[in-house]
């Protein structure tokens, strides 16, 4: 699947064909598009305790908390702090600041004092969604006052000078602000280092994450194959890209449920996934090292996965192979993200309705709709195929730019819309990437960028 192009000689694309995207639509419409299919279905179950949300139920508290949010003065295009674990009220906050073309600026809760204000202080947010335990790390910094130039909402007991999520979450959802929506505005931000320096603010677009979102999902034969039946394991944090494009945004498009876990502990983990039959799982390596290792794993039964999407970090071979035999019902398969691009460049096509035959190792094939190159790092040209070289990417799902930082958005994404990734990789005969190296500063600890 290697054409040609006049300015540049290789350019790869997915073995699938190219699709119509409705990425004209705000992202929460066209993730609920369909919704009138599967409304009393099962959207969000919140383990342990397995409270379960219907997606009318989804859709309806997500509303009230816009007009709540709304009724606080948050207007189109102010910025909203998710300072969450993995919770329903993660979610409904989410898709709340997508109905009323806010954006969503998401952040580790584990994060510092100092890191997280920077990141606050960077996206201008209005409001801060939060909980009791973490708010201590937003008073007194750089004079910046709690409750009078910012609000802070908690999910729990408020603090001193902080507001209780009722607030939002008891609002009239008939409240709800009437604004258009421009498929290039804003919708999320998270921070990411990129190929070079601090953490900055990605600007990522409705009509980026509804772009991401269909390439992985939608078409007859869809390249990561979801139904209302699945079961989607959601204990990868919502605040990192891979976890809330590739696990909750695809699963609400699907119309599958999501298993929401506010942390990772193996016990828990286990007997969640055989309670709920779970289907689906998304891992980062370290995950995998525990599926495949843990002699706990042996006491429960997990025979209902059919599908194991790892990402964000290399897995190895043997790791892979390790799993393999732990779980041999399961397709087994790698994608490749990055903030920036979207986040997904390519995905396992073994995750497909109709699955072709994948190798052990790949990240997976390009995604449709998008075209990948392999640039000689020396030279700037592109290589074809099995020539190792920089990973460089196009196509209407990659950020917008970084927050107030032409310098590093021109030196990420080129004149032609190429992003360039920083990874070192390779496309093989049968179109599968291998990365092989970094070329930029970044590392990665547990899926986590550290800068
Ligand atoms: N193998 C080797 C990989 C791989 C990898 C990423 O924190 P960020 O910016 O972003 C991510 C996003 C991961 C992701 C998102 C959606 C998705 O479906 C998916 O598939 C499972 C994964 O990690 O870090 C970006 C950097 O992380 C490395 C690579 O260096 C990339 O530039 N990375 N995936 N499979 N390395």
């Amino acid at each position: 699947n290697q054409v040609s192009d006049p300015q540049t000689s290789h350019v790869f694309k997915s073995k699938l064909p190219d699709i119509p995207i409705s990425n004209h639509l705000p992202l929460h419409s066209y993730c609920f598009q369909n919704l009138s299919q599967f409304a009393h279905r099962p959207c969000l179950i919140v383990g342990p305790a397995s409270k379960t949300f219907t997606y009318a139920d989804t859709h309806l508290i997500s509303s009230k908390i816009a007009a709540g949010l709304s009724n606080l003065g948050i207007l189109k295009g102010d910025v909203v702090m998710i300072l969450l674990q993995n919770s329903a009220d993660f979610v409904f906050s989410f898709l709340a600041i997508s109905m009323i073309g806010a954006v969503a600026t998401t952040a580790n809760p584990f994060y510092t004092a100092p890191e997280i204000f920077k990141q606050f202080t960077v996206s201008k947010a209005k409001l801060i969604i939060t909980q009791a335990m973490y708010v201590d790390k937003l008073r007194n910094h750089d004079g910046a006052k709690l409750g009078e130039d910012f609000k802070v909402v908690t999910v729990d007991d408020p603090p001193e000078n902080c507001l209780h999520f009722s607030v939002l979450s008891e609002a009239n959802e008939s409240d709800v602000p009437e604004v258009e929506i421009h498929p290039d505005d804003a919708v999320a931000m998270p921070f990411s280092s990129g190929t070079t320096g601090l953490p900055k603010g990605v600007i990522l677009t409705h009509k980026s994450l509804t772009t991401s979102v269909a390439q992985q999902v939608d078409g007859e034969n869809p390249n990561l194959y979801l139904t209302t039946e699945d079961v989607l394991l959601c204990v990868l944090p919502l605040f990192h890209i891979f976890s809330l494009n590739s696990v909750l945004l695809c699963a609400l498009r699907a119309g599958s449920a999501v298993l929401l876990m506010q942390k990772f502990e193996i016990g828990t983990l286990l007997e969640l996934i055989q309670r709920h039959r779970v289907s689906v799982a998304m891992v980062v390596p370290p995950l995998v090292l525990a599926l495949a290792k843990n002699p706990m794993v042996a006491d429960f039964d997990l025979s209902s996965i059919r599908l194991v999407l790892s990402g964000a970090a290399p897995l190895g071979k043997e790791l892979e192979e390790a799993l393999r035999n732990r779980m041999p019902q399961a397709v087994l398969g790698q994608g490749y993200g990055m903030t920036e691009a979207g986040p997904v460049l390519s995905m396992c096509l073994g995750f497909a309705k109709q699955p072709f035959q994948t190798k052990s190792g790949s990240c997976g094939t390009v995604v449709r709709n998008a075209e990948l190159k392999v640039v000689d790092p020396e030279t700037g040209r592109s290589l074809g195929y099995n020539q190792p070289g920089e990973i460089c990417i196009r196509g209407q799902q990659i950020m917008k730019g970084y927050l107030n930082d032409e310098a590093a958005t021109a030196s990420t994404i080129d004149s032609e819309g190429w992003l360039h990734t920083g990874d070192v990789g390779y496309v093989d005969d049968d179109d599968e990437i291998f990365i092989v190296d970094r070329v930029k500063e970044l590392i990665k600890y547990k899926g986590f960028q550290v800068y």
